[in-house]
């Protein structure tokens, strides 16, 4: 399932810029770059996540109908308690290859509508619940180019949907909550009782962001400058041109862009008729501090190598280039753990950004960067963390890094 290459569509974007002199894209005033990466992907992308080898899964829903991405191989989905479709072949996940600007489709079992997960200290993606059938789910996906998901049937102890997850120090995940559930849950399970009861968790009692009520998108983003003067820390960006309400997602990619997809899903794959109709697009951000007027101060890791393993608590050097005048007293070396994305926001956040005690001179452009990476599971949980360096606001592209 390849499509138009990264840099293919790139070059189509700037021409169909190039051909509207009074697109707003194009101000002078704004900074940060859109790109359209695939015009479609053939499901919404209602759930996205980061994988170690710069790939992202992304699923929607099996009970819509027939999504517009066939499933490969004849191979179809036979699921008698499926609300739309008993019999479907066609995929409801794919995952889509960065690298390579191309996405190949994924087949889930049961249903993973407004569902959750984060990746475990292995890498692996292991995603939690749904609607219905798929409810009670625990769904592996481990990274791989032919890889697809795994399905633990009552992996859950309880139903779960719209549940939020986050990795816990000593590698497991704790689940928090979800519809109707005032309780929370671990990945994987423990012998003892494995649900706990949280009667504060409580649900919105009116109002709602999506659907057909969903109105006013905001197609600004804004760089959040925490080191600014107080009134001055939001840097509102370029708009794009596709609304993305509710049901999007926004994910961090290895070299600084935003991977952006999903929107507003109606029922059945609706394209049409409706004020903000279901998006199957993939749009990429690059925000300001990717612009090339910043290329002399930013910095290029060439040490360690990506997918390096790091232990807790040890000194680590990294070693940059950064070919302009460099403030050493504004470089820094920061992880950030590759979150799981859903309804417009990121569960298992963390960044980390490290002790920086001392930036050596080496020669002319390179530069060492003494860091003490963290201290215990409680900072940083076991696993694969992004590591960038940060010079004057401007960051390197990513390594990936094992910590353990
Ligand atoms: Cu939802």
């Amino acid at each position: 399932m390849s499509a138009t290459p990264f840099v293919f569509s790139f070059l189509i974007l700037q021409l169909l810029f190039a051909s509207q002199p009074c697109h707003r894209f194009l101000a002078a005033a704004a900074d940060g770059r859109w790109q359209l990466l695939q015009k479609s992907i053939g499901v919404s992308a209602m759930h996205m996540q980061l994988l170690r080898n710069d790939r992202v899964v992304v699923f929607d829903r099996t009970d819509f109908g027939p999504s517009k991405l066939p499933l490969p191989n004849g191979k179809c989905r036979n699921d008698p308690s499926d609300t739309a479709l008993k019999v479907d072949c066609t995929a409801h996940s794919v995952e889509y290859d960065v690298l390579t600007n191309t996405f190949r489709p994924l087949m889930v079992q049961t249903d993973v509508w407004c569902s959750s997960g984060a990746i475990m200290p292995n890498g692996n993606l292991v995603q939690t619940g749904g609607f219905n059938d798929g409810e009670r789910r625990v769904r592996t996906f481990s990274p791989c180019s032919t890889c697809d998901w795994q399905e633990t049937p009552n992996g859950l102890a309880a139903k779960r949907w719209y549940a939020s997850n986050h990795i816990l120090p000593d590698g497991r995940q704790i689940v928090v909550g979800g519809r109707r559930q005032f309780n929370y849950e671990f990945v994987p399970k423990t012998i003892t009782a494995n649900t706990f009861s949280l009667p504060f968790l409580s649900q919105t009692s009116s109002g709602t962001a999506g659907w057909e009520l969903g109105r006013n998108p905001v197609l600004n983003p804004v760089l959040y400058k925490p080191d600014n003067k107080i009134g001055t820390r939001f840097e509102t960006q370029n708009p794009t041109t596709v609304p993305r309400l509710y049901h999007s997602t926004a994910a961090l990619l290895r070299d600084g862009r935003v991977l952006l997809g999903g929107s507003n899903p109606h029922a059945f794959y609706n394209l049409t008729g409706v004020l903000f109709p279901t998006e199957l697009s993939l749009e990429a951000f690059s925000p300001a501090y990717l612009d090339t007027k910043f290329n002399n101060i930013r910095p290029t890791i060439t040490a360690p190598k990506s997918m390096s393993g790091i232990k807790y608590g040890t000194k680590l050097t990294v070693r940059v280039v950064i070919t302009g005048k460099v403030a050493k007293n504004q470089v820094s070396v920061t992880m950030v753990a590759p979150a799981f994305n859903t309804h417009s926001f990121s569960m298992n956040q963390r960044l980390l950004v490290l002790g920086n005690d001392k930036v050596a001179a080496l020669g002319k452009a390179t530069y060492d960067i003494d860091v003490t990476t963290p201290r215990s599971g409680s900072l940083a949980p076991s696993g694969f963390y992004l590591l960038f360096v940060v010079h004057q606001g401007i960051p390197s592209k990513g390594i990936w890094v094992k910590l353990q």
